[in-house]
């Protein structure tokens, strides 16, 4: 194994390690770099996102306490990725925990029909976040779904396949056993890690094959004929989506009718438009050593905007307009495309209106709807009967009813603020409308019975995904400490 021997040490004689941060921020890069290369149109997304963002950190001034600066804003971006096997998925795992990224939250995606199930590897703390926030969203194929036929050719065709170099697995090694890398060996990581996410356009499979794994399902297609698991979209964060998805449409690109998420004007969780993907040329191996030219769309442009995170409560309210917001588009989709695409966001709006019970940041607070964090103002540090008097909040903060009342007194007073948690997360329907509306629609049924599966999830991946309203209660219990404590 060709190893690189440690050199430069610290003064208690500890090899200087490149800061996991540091890896994620340069590859989060590198991979932007080529998919420029690869899909130009998002390229030329980012430079619109990064306008219509200083657009409106211009406006609103205070934004970047909470955000940081436009550069670490036009940073952020999240990709996403499908696996076709369970060591594929235990790989991935080592493979993102050398840049500090770890398994998030389990998403069942057989509800709406597609055979994967998912999680997003991402930074868990807040500070790790704060430095660099980028997540990959993580499929793999649930085969368990699948006919026995279709099984079988899946399972044969990715049987063969290695979609990591040998030099990647060798330095994850080296990382696991050292503790961290060197700059020159995460160098080289990063290199030999965007292999396994590059476009390749000759697949493994036949046409007469590929057409296959298409009837049955346009996934089972994407995943199974190609040589690895190509990144297929990568999304920037955008401070107002409804001026991008103008702006998108203005200049003539086919978005997604509907933003996906809650509607206009309701800051919680997530929003996301895409356009759709790009039919690209492929090739298709033949018996006699040649290919056949084909087509295949996988890959497409996403563009999100991020809220606030909802505690469980808040979650339930916002799941159960989602299913009633469901159902209510089928029946307008039967009334017609125009209908439906005229008619939906005012639908969706006037449902929440009605029934979600929160509409500001101040009343998700106060009615306990929504993750915040807390911390004293100015006003609040400086003065001193406030600090005395507090302290004898102390035995009150441990009762949850008495501390809202407390937290609502001081922020009214301007001694202290609250600031939203963003959510770092993901939607399951939204993320079945992004799958559906960027795949071939000759997608088949699944006919088997669906069913979520995290354990089987679990037992590929190796270890538990990290449960989400934990990671965001913790954030906002230690801040409430520390306010009550500093
Ligand atoms: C993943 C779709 C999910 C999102 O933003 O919800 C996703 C995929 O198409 O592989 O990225
Ligand atoms: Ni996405």
């Amino acid at each position: 194994m060709k190893q690189t021997t440690v050199s430069k040490k610290n003064e208690t004689g500890n090899p200087v390690f490149e800061p996991r941060y540091r890896i994620r921020e340069k590859f989060s890069r590198a991979m932007s770099d080529m998919y420029k290369k690869e899909v130009p149109l998002y390229g030329d997304l980012l430079d619109i996102v990064r306008d219509i963002n200083r657009e409106y950190m211009e406006q609103h001034p205070g934004l970047e306490d909470e955000l940081g600066n436009l550069d670490r804003v036009s940073e952020e971006r999240h990709g996403a990725i499908r696996l076709g096997k369970p060591e594929e998925l235990a790989m991935m795992a080592r493979l993102f925990e050398v840049m500090g990224m770890y398994p998030v939250g389990y998403y069942d995606l057989s509800v709406a029909n597609l055979p994967v199930h998912s999680t997003a590897f991402r930074p868990v703390d807040k500070e790790e976040l704060a430095k660099n926030p980028f997540r990959v969203f993580t499929s793999l194929l649930r085969t368990d779904l699948l006919e026995d036929d279709i099984r079988e050719q899946a399972q044969t065709s990715l049987a063969g396949r290695d979609i990591y170099t040998a030099r990647v697995r060798e330095l994850i090694a080296i990382s696991e056993s050292q503790g961290g890398l060197t700059p020159d060996q995460a160098a080289e990581f990063i290199a030999e890690a965007l292999e396994t996410f590059r476009w390749h356009r000759d697949a493994r499979v036949s046409q007469k094959q590929y057409e296959t794994f298409l009837q049955c399902n346009s996934l089972v297609a994407d995943i199974a004929s190609f040589k690895g698991p190509h990144i297929n979209h990568l999304t920037p964060r955008v401070l107002n989506i409804e001026a991008l998805h103008k702006r998108m449409q203005d200049m003539g690109i086919e978005t997604i009718p509907e933003i996906q998420g809650p509607p206009a004007g309701w800051p919680v969780l997530l929003q996301q438009t895409s356009f759709r993907a790009l039919v690209e040329s492929t090739r298709f191996p033949d018996t006699e050593g040649g290919y056949s030219e084909g087509r295949h769309r996988a890959r497409f442009g996403e563009i999100e905007q991020r809220h606030v995170a909802l505690k469980p409560e808040g979650m339930s309210h916002y799941d159960r307009l989602t299913a009633i917001a469901q159902e209510r588009k089928k029946e307008l989709i039967k009334e017609g495309e125009k209908v439906y695409q005229t008619t939906y966001p005012a639908m969706l709006t006037s449902l929440f209106e009605e029934q979600f019970p929160a509409r500001t940041l101040a009343e998700l607070r106060q009615k306990n709807l929504g993750y915040f964090v807390y911390e004293l103002t100015e006003k609040g540090r400086g003065n001193p009967d406030f600090i005395k008097s507090r302290n004898k909040s102390k035995r009150l903060a441990t009762d949850g009813k008495g501390r809202t009342e407390i937290l609502e007194e001081w922020i009214e007073k301007g001694l202290a603020r609250a600031l939203p948690v963003t959510y770092e997360d993901f939607l399951p329907v939204s993320a079945a409308g992004i799958f559906k509306s960027n795949l071939d629609e000759k997608s088949g049924l699944l006919t088997r019975e669906k069913s979520s599966n995290q354990e089987l999830f679990e037992q590929a991946l190796g270890k538990k995904v990290a449960d989400y309203h934990e990671l965001y209660r913790a954030q906002e219990e230690h801040s409430i400490k520390e306010l009550f404590q500093s």
